[in-house]
């Protein structure tokens, strides 16, 4: 084995025993109940999958599909992509790399057969076995203050299991506010659809008494290519005028996910959403209006990364994270961490998974973590020809800062 091969495995290794805290998720924990999926059915019907089904069987109408159980979906998208085809997309090999590490027979084609395996669990002793293979020690939700379920369950204590945490999500009221007012009059909040100083004074309360409830590690929105911070617009005085100072406030990092295209295909639903190149000068400008404010900050166009990258070395308080949505297939996974690591070392997060059903972790972790251990062996490599001497003990405190939460979770 030659030395690169061997750094490889090591770095692969170390990885593998770095317990990750995965910074965005749409998981929740026990205590929301149903919104938390898991198992072989969640699975199949990923977003994801359901518009890759679509284009193996473009003669099947949006709403026959739509129409059927949630089971029956499962077993549409099982014949057509796992069995009539082969499961070579990225979305489709996760769901084969999850049954093998849950020690499924993957040559097994009996959808009933795979299923009873899963029924043999708890939601909690599944939760337990899926962050034991994963070896994900913390999962950073997607938390909606608006959902009746989810306030049921913060009105009640919360999520009562530490390796879930909170990101209050922010898109309802950013992106929407004129449909906003009545769901924050509900909730005793006076607001009104003009946002003179009165009505951002009541916006800054309602955040506060958030922050105060869900203990958040952050405050987030996904946002168009169009976004703007110039344009006169509501999102952009809620985030000026709110949002941002309640972040400097309470210390909170601002997450932002810029590039999302809603619904471009509404009869999709979920998989609908598509995605566009953003201008990465309201990043900057955003930084460094406000360079009390940590920003976390992901792109959905692969042409946005580079700016991103360049966007980070100007200003401190900006935190690139992940390799998001669309961006994250292994080609473009290993693009994007090497140009991180050569522009930003180790001051970035390279991935999270945002996974929507548990099981996910399982594959979305093991595919990621063999992208990064490749590119880091490389930069390890590089290292060692000159001479440096690069130790375990280095490789798992690099491994530690950019996976385990060190540059978010103090
Ligand atoms: O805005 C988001 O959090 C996106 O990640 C989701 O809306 C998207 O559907 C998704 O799950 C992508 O992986
Ligand atoms: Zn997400």
């Amino acid at each position: 084995m030659n030395e690169l091969d061997d750094l490889r495995t090591r770095i692969a290794r170390i990885l593998e025993q770095t317990p990750i805290v995965d910074i965005h998720t749409h998981l929740h924990s026990a205590a929301f109940g149903d919104v938390l999926l898991w198992g072989i059915d969640e699975l199949l019907t990923y977003h994801y999958l359901v518009a890759e089904f679509f284009r193996y069987r473009p003669e099947i109408p949006y709403g026959d599909f739509w129409n059927l159980s949630k089971r029956q979906q499962a077993e549409l998208i099982w014949n057509t992509i796992f069995v009539e085809n082969t499961p070579i997309s990225e979305a489709a090999r996760g769901v084969v790399t999850t049954l093998h590490h849950l020690g499924l027979e993957t040559g097994e084609k009996n959808l009933d057969k795979i299923r009873a395996f899963f029924a043999g669990f708890s939601t909690a002793d599944y939760i337990d076995h899926v962050f034991a293979l994963s070896n994900v020690c913390t999962v950073i939700m997607t938390n909606d203050s608006f959902n009746p379920s989810e306030q049921a369950v913060w009105n009640g204590g919360g999520p009562n299991d530490s390796r879930f945490k909170a990101a209050l999500r922010l898109d309802p009221l950013l992106n929407d506010y004129a449909n906003c007012v009545s769901k924050l009059n509900e909730q005793g909040f006076r607001a009104t659809a003009e946002l003179g100083p009165e009505n951002r004074a009541i916006v800054r309360e309602f955040l506060s008494r958030w922050i105060d409830r869900m203990r958040p590690v952050y405050m987030a929105v996904s946002l168009p290519p169009s976004f703007r911070m110039d344009d006169g617009s509501d999102r952009a005085r809620l985030i000026g005028e709110c949002v941002l100072p309640i972040a400097r406030e309470h210390d909170l990092p601002f997450a932002m996910m810029v590039g999302v295209k809603k619904r471009v295909n509404p009869a999709l639903g979920d998989a609908g959403d598509s995605v566009g190149k953003a201008d990465s000068a309201v990043v900057e400008g955003l930084c460094r209006d406000f360079p009390d404010v940590r920003f976390l900050v992901t792109m959905l166009s692969r042409e946005n990364q580079h700016e991103l990258c360049v966007a980070a070395r100007k200003f401190k308080n900006l935190l690139p994270f992940g390799c998001w949505w669309f961006l994250n297939n292994p080609s473009i996974v290993r693009e994007i961490t090497a140009e991180r690591l050569e522009l930003l070392g180790l001051t970035m997060i390279p991935q999270h998974s945002d996974a929507r059903v548990l099981d996910q972790l399982i594959y979305k972790w093991a595919h990621s973590r063999e992208i990064i251990a490749d590119v880091l062996a490389e930069r390890y490599f590089n290292l060692t020809r000159s001479g440096w001497v690069v130790t375990e003990e280095n490789m798992r405190r690099d491994a530690q800062r950019i996976l385990g939460g060190q540059l978010l979770l103090h």
